[in-house]
């Protein structure tokens, strides 16, 4: 694709261009009502002005501590284009990480929903600004916020500026931060957003998945703003019938989920009789969604959702199935402004329909991440992104494998968990799983399956779902120790939290 970095020296232009361009348009439905873009831009540059009045200094980070809101869009692009560098922080965490990514980051200042302020130990910020009411020796918004000016000038930064960052999911050690610069923003869309989602100005995106997650960012606020088209914003934890209820309310035209909500929506009671007519278009990321689960969305939405694979590190989506071409099990084929390799462990680039690790890169890469020249070592290799999963291609759509540190040895002999947990998930009682690695007592690993059934278990489950592993793989590879769950744990983002199940199995 055709970019210039040079013509992204600050993010904020996302939403200021439609200040010309649209002002009157409707940028965002919320709790609260609507909020057009002028609007936002007024409320914008309120929180802009008010950052730089508290004596804030240029690049200083400031956390976000905060759910979806007009709030959050409007305090982001005032952050970054007066020059700070907004940290979207996943408001399901908890005191001690909190403390850690405030010290990590440095960040004085703190933004956070009222009703989250007791997550803060009161020795782990200097200033604290809540949002909704004051807790904690915290400043309200609105005395924040007061006496503001409603236009902001923007600071001299460049596209290769730090712009924002987001944590990782730190499953594997502590969370890494997770840097992006100006000109990101502006790579996703004219990658994704132009050449696959393709939104129109008339769209209405629906991400229930957040915007402190690098998906739903993009979902909620690059691809519709880059546009001058509309969100609908969600706040609180997403049920279904919540869902439901705001997609026949708002009747958004593009919805955005993740394998666990469309299983939740397409299983949930009532689902066929709800009027998902709005909807010209799904779409679904960060793991794999069954053939079931994409057929059962289309009976109920008339489509499939696409399906996508991106990361944090390199901001959104950079494989791609495309809208009426989908491949089932496979994360998709590469997104124009990205290229992808895989690396056999010699570090030589394997030919279609053999397995390697995958390399990554285009201009939306995070460079680096913050104070961890060890891991940045390991990740950023030049301009690659090593992702550390292991993929096969064929017919240039790309299927995964699973991680490159997960292959273990069960009598001898290599295995994949998620391979067995592939085949556990086409067992028509077993409603979701993982398969996990175990260390037996005696040191040998061995695979332990942690299921929860569509009914109910009988005397006979463990022992019928590890034949159906023997029968269909090869017998050494059934799962010695069965589990049964009511529900799998999930993370933040709705994935099932491995992390979780590993700490309950050892
Ligand atoms: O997990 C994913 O597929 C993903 C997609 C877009 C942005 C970020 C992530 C982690």
């Amino acid at each position: 694709i055709d970019f210039d970095r040079s013509a992204h020296p600050n993010c904020s232009a996302v939403l200021w261009d439609n200040l010309e361009r649209n002002p009157d348009k409707t940028a965002l439905i919320g709790p609260g009502g609507t909020v057009t873009y002028a609007q936002l831009c007024r409320m914008a540059a309120r929180w802009g002005n008010a950052f730089l009045a508290h004596g804030l200094e240029r690049g200083e980070r400031i956390a976000f501590f905060l759910d979806d809101s007009p709030i959050f869009v409007a305090a982001f692009f005032g952050a970054v284009r007066a020059g700070f560098v907004p940290v979207l922080l996943n408001i399901q965490t908890g005191t001690e990480t909190l403390a850690y990514f405030l010290r990590d980051s440095g960040a004085r200042v703190a933004l956070c929903e009222a009703g989250l302020a007791d997550r803060f130990a009161a020795q782990a910020v200097e200033t604290l600004v809540g949002v909704n009411g004051t807790a904690l020796g915290c400043r309200d918004s609105a005395d924040f916020l007061s006496g503001q000016p409603e236009d902001l000038p923007c600071a001299d930064t460049g596209p290769d500026d730090m712009a924002f960052w987001m944590y990782s999911s730190g499953s594997t050690g502590k969370p890494k931060g997770i840097v992006h610069l100006h000109h990101d923003m502006a790579y996703t869309h004219e990658s994704f957003g132009h050449h696959v989602l393709r939104l129109r100005p008339d769209d209405v995106c629906f991400s229930v998945p957040k915007i402190y997650f690098a998906y739903g960012f993009g979902n909620a606020i690059t691809f519709p703003f880059s546009i001058g088209a509309t969100t609908l914003l969600m706040p609180g934890q997403p049920s279904p019938a919540g869902v439901f209820d705001l997609i026949e309310a708002y009747r958004p035209t593009v919805f955005f989920g993740l394998p666990t909500l469309y299983t939740a929506l397409a299983h949930s009671e009532g689902a066929g009789a709800r009027d998902l007519s709005s909807l010209r278009q799904s779409m679904s990321a960060a793991e794999i969604l069954s053939e079931e689960i994409h057929l059962a969305w289309k009976r109920l939405a008339g489509h499939g959702p696409t399906e996508g694979l991106g990361s944090t590190e390199m901001l959104h989506v950079y494989l791609s199935n495309r809208v009426g071409d989908h491949r089932y099990g496979a994360a998709g084929a590469p997104v124009p402004g990205y290229e992808v390799r895989l690396l056999s462990p010699d570090g030589d680039v394997v030919p279609p329909g053999e397995e390697g690790v995958m390399e990554v890169r285009g201009h939306s890469s995070a460079p680096c991440y913050w104070n961890r020249p060890d891991k940045t070592a390991e990740t950023m290799r030049g301009d690659w992104i090593h992702t550390g999963d292991r993929f096969v291609e064929r017919d240039g759509y790309f299927y995964f494998q699973g991680r490159a540190d997960d292959l273990i040895k069960v009598s001898g002999q290599w295995v994949w968990p998620l391979e067995v947990e592939r085949c556990l998930n086409e067992h028509p009682e077993v409603r979701e799983c993982a398969v996990l690695a175990h260390q037996l007592p005696d040191r040998r690993m061995t695979l332990r399956a942690v299921v929860a059934l569509r009914g109910e278990k009988g005397r006979e489950t463990t022992r019928e779902l590890q034949d159906f592993v023997k029968h269909r793989l090869q017998p050494f590879k059934y799962p010695r120790l069965v589990e049964f769950v009511a529900e799998l744990p999930k993370t933040g983002t709705g994935k099932i939290d491995r992390q979780a199940l590993r700490q309950t199995g050892s």
